[in-house]
């Protein structure tokens, strides 16, 4: 007799697309998946994909407080059923709230064990349950990665620790996380480097910790290759929490360490709001600075909260800063294998089950409703006009030569000297163009 598959959301059905006007909070407003842009679907477009970690492990603890969430589907005989019971819901919510894709750290889904072949047997045990689900449902993996920051062994790093005995067993977990990413099908595989960096310069060895670093993601490079995964590398920048500084600070420095290290032909980033803005930048600006290198991978969708100095790892509802950074990610071409991973959290008070699609419904139709004004932006090139012609000077004549390397310093001396003289004045228009961005978002 076949086994009936228990409901672990009763009461909720798949999600549907209503319409702006729709009453419904439990519907789409601007998401609708079958919608077709350019040939694709915007499921296509979107990539959007649930992290596991928040959405099945979050229990909403805190530095001063215990989980308040507590889900019905958190009990059984032991760890490993447990897990698959709970990979069951997952896949049930992924289905429901119409995500194609989820993302994982190897110890979300599988509880470590007391040695690492036990945690590797657990593993191996809920990969497969989860290919079955994969196969059953179409859900795929956007990417996989190691836990390499919660267990007490890697307090000092993973890579970077100071001890070689931690960095030999981090490599054995990032192999097996590698192994299970190819299993089942991973897009991506992605670097967080949540403890590589210091607490404190006085018991540091900065150079040493950064070659080491580097040499741990060429071991990854070369087992990659070994074993054909196929999958993109990820680096995911954050520059602080929990270590005090980490390597991976922004995209930028993570640039410079890529080249210094000759990894910049295998990483690409893994950019995440809250990490932009606590690194002081705009979520816009590294999707930029990545974009401008060809380096853009990834999203970590979320938002942090301006008051708070920490990754609150929130739905990001801002249309606004979402429309400025999809007006970047489509200038760039898209995401490639990557894709809109919803790293957020629900706050610690959201206890109810249909808080989960509460949350993803407004992050998925926020990022539907940017989608949709980004294009219309640019399509209609009235930013785009006004910043070519801001640069129109480098078009021809000496500001060609100078783009074109046949100017130096003598030939520009002579230049202003005889013919140039004093530049004139020019505005920036920043209070027009924030007007005309103002009439795009709200008519
Ligand atoms: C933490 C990071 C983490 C990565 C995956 O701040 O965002 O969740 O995305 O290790
Ligand atoms: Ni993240
Ligand atoms: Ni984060």
């Amino acid at each position: 007799m076949a086994k009936k598959s228990p409901v672990h959301f009763p009461g909720i059905d798949a999600i549907a697309y209503e319409g702006a006007q729709s009453d419904n909070a439990l519907a789409f407003h601007h998401y609708n998946p079958e919608e077709v842009f350019d040939g694709k679907t915007m499921a296509q477009h979107m990539r959007f994909s649930i992290a596991y970690w928040h959405a099945f492990r979050g229990t909403g603890s805190d530095p001063f407080g215990p989980g308040t969430i507590v889900r019905p589907w958190e009990s059984g005989k032991d760890p490993v059923s447990i897990a698959k019971v709970r990979l069951d819901a997952a896949f049930e919510f992924f289905q429901k709230i119409r995500a194609p894709f989820y993302c994982f750290h190897d110890r979300d889904i599988a509880p470590e064990g007391s040695t690492l072949a036990e945690s590797n047997k657990n593993l191996d045990a809920v990969v497969a349950h989860a290919k079955q689900l994969q196969q059953a449902t179409g859900v795929k993996l956007l990417w996989g990665t190691a836990n390499l920051f919660s267990n007490p062994r890697y307090m000092r790093g993973a890579s970077t620790n100071p001890d070689a005995h931690v960095f030999a067993y981090a490599a054995a977990q990032v192999k097996k996380a590698m192994d299970v990413t190819k299993e089942l099908g991973g897009e991506n595989y992605v670097f967080w480097g949540g403890r590589e960096g210091y607490e404190t310069l006085l018991n540091t060895n900065l150079k040493r910790e950064q070659d080491h670093l580097a040499a741990f993601l060429h071991l990854a490079v070369d087992y990659a290759r070994s074993i054909n995964f196929k999958g993109q590398f990820l680096i995911e920048p954050k520059p602080k929490e929990p270590t005090k500084h980490q390597y991976d600070f922004d995209v930028a420095s993570g640039i410079a360490f890529l080249r210094t290290y000759g990894l910049e032909k295998y990483f690409k980033f893994n950019i995440e709001t809250n990490h932009a803005t606590l690194a002081g930048h705009t979520f816009q600006h590294e999707i930029e600075v990545a974009a401008a290198q060809g380096l853009l991978g990834s999203i970590d969708a979320n938002a942090g909260d301006p008051l708070l100095g920490w990754d609150t790892d929130q739905f990001n509802t801002d249309v606004r800063e979402l429309t400025l950074a999809m007006i970047s990610i489509l200038r760039a071409g898209g995401l490639g294998s990557g894709g809109f991973n919803f790293d957020a959290k629900l706050r610690r008070p959201s206890t109810d089950l249909d808080d989960l699609f509460h949350a993803h419904i407004g992050g998925m139709d926020a990022y539907a409703l940017a989608f949709k004004l980004a294009r219309r932006i640019l399509a209609e090139g009235k930013f785009e006009q006004f910043v070519n012609e801001r640069y129109a000077s480098y078009d021809a004549g000496f500001g060609r030569d100078i783009e074109m390397g046949r100017a130096n310093f003598r030939s520009l001396e002579k230049l202003v000297l005889t013919k140039l003289g004093e530049p004139t004045q020019r505005s920036g228009k920043q209070e027009y163009l924030e007007n005309l961005l103002m009439r795009y978002l709200h008519g």
